[in-house]
């Protein structure tokens, strides 16, 4: 049994093998090197724990040696979520060992996420964290196993029984003889999650193959050895701490992962000092709160030598204070789940560091920056981002309607960025097309919230645009047209009633008569977002 994807055309699979990018290993190969290498090598730190290199393979291996038992394997899929914890590496590597391919929900997910995600993919597994509001009881598990009539076990970390602890799965031997049964290497290994910009979140295949070379690629950019110790910081699944190069680039170079449950400055501080951390990924608004809390505690970022960050916008302002404020080197970041990675580099001028969002990991990904006719810019010119390469998909799980859109005929892939292409092929982002708020790195699909928002009785139209925000980047404003009896606080409440994650909620409300709307007929969200614009100073509610 294997899972549904698009796959990449043959003769591109084959220079891509050529060309030594594609190894043919599972995205496990890191860490099992390293266990074999320097089993005794610290991999992960989580509050107290420390797990060497040999114990993490170990445990996972454990852990997948049970699900095997228990008759799970190849052309299964898993929902996962759980928060920053050693158990996410723990889980994701054990699922990749047994070939069960996983869907790592950001925590900050609810209901309507973690539904649409089980809908996609039927899982027949759930592991998840009794600690979250939704698996603090069984109501959602019942409610799981009703959207995915083959789900067949769940595991929860905090469980009191044996049956369903997750920790006691990844103890507990098999009694079975095992042996690793990953899925090939040219087949999808787990899903990652899109930012997306569309009603329903669209997930993306990624090979074993594809993913494992930009880890490689990116741990080789970044000079991660065996010296690294990184802080993970951000939600752990997402693709930037996991793949840029994130953990798995560390465990690729043999490094330790230190683990930080959010990004907030004094406590990702108190970790740096007492693990002698010296690299960081980060969002654009982390960044600016670390700047703030920093000078008071110049002597805990001591160790500190690269602060990477990415996910939306950052400032050249900004930037510019980091090295400054921080006492480290900076990275910009610009990537996507979907593929595509590019970095500044380690040994570029501060110029190029404080004004572009890097260039492409791989001389392998083309890039196309393209006007609205689908005709190349020249270099300075603003156009639309377009990518096909050895690590970015060719198509969403189960969406040919959304792929006809996002893909051109070549296999191109349209990010939605806008973006400027510098001398070298280094990418300024200055904007998007995609119908999507970007809060602080934290995506949110403007379709998504209109369409609950419809289903109140008393809303007839909706349209969610971003409005800028100073340490935000943006935050999201929904107007609507409705009764006058709509208050955002009940609004609020019912969003949330329908289980929608918190940061997806319309930090403001705005009531009108009316949308604007274009000659032919579609809501102006340009119009609304010059409505904002002129009205910043005015009261929010
Ligand atoms: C402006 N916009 C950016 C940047 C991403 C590394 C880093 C980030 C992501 C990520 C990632 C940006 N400046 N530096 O997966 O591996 C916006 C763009 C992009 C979208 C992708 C990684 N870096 N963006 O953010 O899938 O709009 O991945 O298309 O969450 O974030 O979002 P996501």
């Amino acid at each position: 049994m294997t899972l549904p994807f698009t796959p990449w055309p043959d003769e591109m699979a084959r220079h891509y093998r050529q060309q030594g990018y594609w190894i043919d290993a599972p995205l496990t190969r890191g860490v099992a090197y390293q266990a074999h290498e320097r089993p005794d090598a610290i991999a992960l730190i989580c509050g107290e724990r420390q797990l060497s290199y040999a114990e993490l393979d170990r445990r996972a291996a454990c852990l997948a040696a049970n699900l095997t038992a228990r008759g799970l394997g190849k052309g299964d899929t898993a929902l996962v979520q759980l928060p920053n914890v050693a158990e996410f590496y723990l889980v994701f590597l054990a699922l990749l060992k047994a070939g069960i391919a996983p869907v790592n929900a950001l925590f900050s997910h609810r209901q309507l996420e973690l539904s649409a995600y089980a809908r996609q993919v039927q899982p027949r597994l759930v592991v998840a964290a009794r600690q979250h509001e939704l698996f603090a009881n069984d109501d959602f598990l019942s409610e799981l196993h009703r959207l995915s009539p083959h789900l067949s076990a769940t595991l929860l970390l905090g469980a009191s029984d044996r049956e369903t602890s997750l920790e006691h799965w990844l103890e507990a031997p098999s009694e079975t003889g095992w042996q690793e049964s990953h899925t090939a290497p040219d087949e999808v290994a787990f899903f990652q999650l899109s930012g997306g910009s569309t009603g329903t979140p669209k997930l993306i295949p990624r090979t074993h193959n594809d993913y494992d070379y930009s880890v490689r690629a990116s741990a080789d950019i970044c000079g991660l050895s065996t010296e690294t110790r990184f802080l993970c910081a951000l939600p752990a699944g997402h693709n930037f701490p996991m793949s840029s190069p994130g953990a798995l680039g560390v465990f690729h170079a043999g490094g330790c992962v230190v683990m930080a449950p959010n990004p907030e400055p004094l406590g990702c501080f108190e970790l740096i000092e007492r693990h002698a951390v010296d690299m960081v990924a980060l969002v654009p608004p982390a960044v600016a709160l670390w700047l703030q809390a920093a000078p008071m505690h110049a002597k805990a970022l001591r160790s500190l030598r690269l602060l990477q960050v990415g996910g939306a916008s950052f400032a050249e302002a900004t930037a510019r204070r980091v090295p400054e404020v921080l006492g480290c080197r900076l990275q910009q970041v610009f990537g996507m789940a979907e593929g595509l990675v590019n970095y500044t580099r380690l040994d570029d001028d501060d110029d190029l560091v404080f004004t572009t969002q890097g260039r492409p990991i791989s001389p392998a990904d083309e890039v196309r920056v393209v006007d609205e006719q689908g005709v190349e810019v020249d270099d300075g010119e603003t156009g639309m981002l377009a990518v096909r390469g050895p690590y970015t998909f060719r198509g969403y799980y189960n969406s040919p309607e959304h792929n006809a859109q996002v893909f051109d005929a070549d296999g191109f892939y349209y990010s939605g960025d806008l973006v400027q292409r510098m001398p070298g092929g280094y990418l300024r982002v200055v904007g998007r097309i995609k119908d999507q708020i970007n809060r602080g790195g934290e995506k949110i699909a403007a379709e998504e919230i209109e369409n609950l928002l419809l289903r109140h009785s008393d809303i007839t139209h909706a349209a969610l645009v971003a409005m800028q925000d100073p340490l935000m980047g943006e935050k999201s404003c929904a107007f609507l047209v409705g009764s006058a009896e709509l208050r955002p606080p009940a609004l609020r409440q019912y969003l949330r009633a329908q289980g929608v994650a918190e940061y997806k909620l319309p930090d403001r409300f705005r009531f009108l008569d009316a949308l604007p709307v274009t000659a032919i007929g579609k809501i102006d969200k340009q119009q609304l977002r010059k409505q904002l614009a002129s009205t910043t100073t005015s009261p929010s509610h």
